[in-house]
């Protein structure tokens, strides 16, 4: 169980991290990373060393925010590819390994819980409702699969709306 304190810590150090560009080179222990979403082409997020499994006892974070340059009618659209983690579903709680998405703002990020996934279950689609995504990944200490691997990209939220309204 973390206490709020221990949140704002990881927050802390997810910004700290952020800032220090550091090439991706697989999670060991804690390691974080941020992207920015682009309009124009979706990007690809994997796990460490995909598509060979992940290594036990990973902790990955990582932010994903649109494209400061696009202004606030932006959100993050991630799209499922690939998804194989260890199914851990007690109680639907995806206790072993679990991938899981937080909305932002970077502040909030984590009283903000949009859906964490373990198994072969997960949505296709996942929206942010700003421009802040957060993505955390966890493996215990045995047992692993092969990972996972999404897109993510920055789409106009007036568009994502008309969509989602048309599909009823
Ligand atoms: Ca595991």
């Amino acid at each position: 169980m973390r206490s709020a304190a221990s949140l704002e810590i990881l927050g802390l150090l997810v910004i700290s991290w952020a800032g220090s560009g550091l090439a991706q080179s697989g999670c060991n222990g804690n390691y974080s990373q941020n992207y920015t979403a682009s309009s124009h082409h979706r990007l690809v997020l994997s796990s460490p060393n995909y598509p060979r499994p992940y290594d036990d006892l990973t902790d990955c974070l990582w932010m994903i925010q649109t494209d400061f340059a696009l202004g606030p009618d932006f959100i993050v659209k991630v799209t499922f590819d690939d998804f194989q983690l260890e199914d851990g579903s007690v109680f639907l709680a995806c206790d072993f390994d679990s991938l899981t998405f937080y909305d932002g703002p970077p502040a909030e990020s984590y009283s903000h819980l949009l859906g964490k996934y373990c198994g072969t279950i997960h949505p296709d689609v996942i929206y942010s409702t700003g421009r802040y995504l957060y993505v955390k990944f966890d493996s215990d200490g045995m047992t692993t699969r092969r990972g996972f691997r999404f897109y993510y990209q920055a789409v106009n939220i007036g568009v994502v709306i008309s969509v989602l309204l048309c599909s009823y």
